[in-house]
């Protein structure tokens, strides 16, 4: 699976759940199911996870997408601010905004500047973003994978149409997203060293050998699209042998959660879930997608999708629990079933 942090920890959650149901309803002889609470063996998924939102502040190395992920996973996250852990204290971050370190907008939790602290002392040693990962991993059983997409620093910078009053141009993903709540008009999304960035050990790997490779539903721009961008990987998606199926962030025109449509906007596509389909584009045509998984809202869309050479299916796409999570997951795998 392709993933970025919000989206991606609730689609990766529903597809864990829906394998370990899958897993029980196989196994029929009684005392030998496989445990609910068990995780399903750590190689049969594998999360590909955006890096273009990471960035270095207050000295420490930050991966917000790996760490939504990490955190949601292993259970530990805080579920209603999307990001962060569960019962964060916030004493470092007064202190750093007295000493004028980092952004004063910006708030690295107690708990959370322990990951932090631990990843930069890592770097320090010399080990890369994905050997990190593997550690970070280590200390709970998440029951899947994950593999930052590139051990390159790719941040994303964006463009804006507007100087900013102190004359500047280019903020850094975090600034726009986070202090500007992606309200100041984007021209571009640049990526940092993209041309250099190199796919991290096992990822290229893991597209060519997967049975199915899932695009979660995402933000297109700068979570898929980051990843799609580090030279090597679209290439992997466009030659597997697996069935790639995407799933549709937008529901009805709109995004679900975020301002997905703030960087929507900036690259000229509309806020549609058909509209998202063709930009990633059919394999057959030279895109990334064999299959496209929209909501029942959208439903009108299949006819001219599959008309257009993709295959398309309508599907209640809102994840709002483990039930309803599973199921996306689980539609998203029938429709690379009936692909193959
Ligand atoms: P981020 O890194 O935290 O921005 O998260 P992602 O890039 O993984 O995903 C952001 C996207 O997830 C947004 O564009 C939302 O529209 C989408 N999203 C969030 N919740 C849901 C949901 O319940 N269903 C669907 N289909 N999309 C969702
Ligand atoms: N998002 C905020 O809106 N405000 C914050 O202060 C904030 C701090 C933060 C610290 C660590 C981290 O991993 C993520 C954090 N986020 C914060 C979320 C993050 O800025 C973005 O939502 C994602 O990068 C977009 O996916
Ligand atoms: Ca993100």
């Amino acid at each position: 699976m392709l993933a970025g942090g919000v989206g991606g920890s609730r689609f990766v959650r529903g597809l864990r759940e829906e394998l370990r149901r899958r897993a029980a309803r196989a196994e029929p002889r009684p005392g030998a199911s496989v445990p609910p609470d068990q995780p399903t063996p750590d190689d049969q998924v594998s999360v590909v996870v955006n890096t273009g939102d990471d960035v270095w502040l207050a000295g420490v190395r930050l991966m917000p997408d790996f760490d939504s992920l990490l955190y949601a996973l292993a259970g530990v996250n805080d579920a209603e601010r999307g990001w962060g852990r569960a019962g964060e204290s916030e004493r470092v971050a007064a202190e750093l905004r007295e000493w004028g370190v980092g952004w004063p907008w910006f708030t690295l939790g107690d708990l959370d500047l322990g990951t932090h602290l631990a990843r930069t002392s890592w770097l320090r040693e010399g080990l890369t973003p994905s050997e990190i990962g593997e550690r970070l991993q280590r200390r709970w059983p998440l029951g899947v994978h994950l593999l930052p997409a590139t051990d390159t620093e790719v941040d994303t910078w964006v463009e804006i149409a507007e100087p900013t009053d102190d004359g500047r141009r280019e903020l850094h993903f975090q600034e726009w997203w986070t202090r500007h709540r992606a309200s100041l008009p984007a021209s571009a999304f640049r990526q940092r060293n993209i041309a250099e960035a190199r796919p991290a050990p096992g990822v290229v790997e893991a597209i060519q050998q997967a049975d199915v490779v899932l695009l979660a539903p995402s933000n297109p721009v700068v979570s898929i699209g980051t990843i799609t961008a580090i030279p090597g990987i679209a290439d992997a998606l466009r030659a597997t042998e697996a069935r790639v199926v995407g799933v549709s962030p937008i529901i009805g025109g709109k995004v679900v959660r975020g301002m997905a449509d703030a960087c929507l906007a900036a690259i000229g596509v509309e806020t549609d879930a058909a509209a998202v389909a063709r930009h990633y584009g059919g394999r057959a045509n030279g895109g990334l997608l064999d299959g496209w998984l929209v909501d029942e809202a959208d439903a009108a869309a299949v006819a001219a999708l599959e008309a257009s050479g993709l295959r398309a299916h309508a599907a209640p796409l809102w994840m709002r629990d483990p039930d309803t999570s599973a199921a996306v997951a689980g539609a998203a795998l029938d429709l690379a079933s009936a692909l193959r």
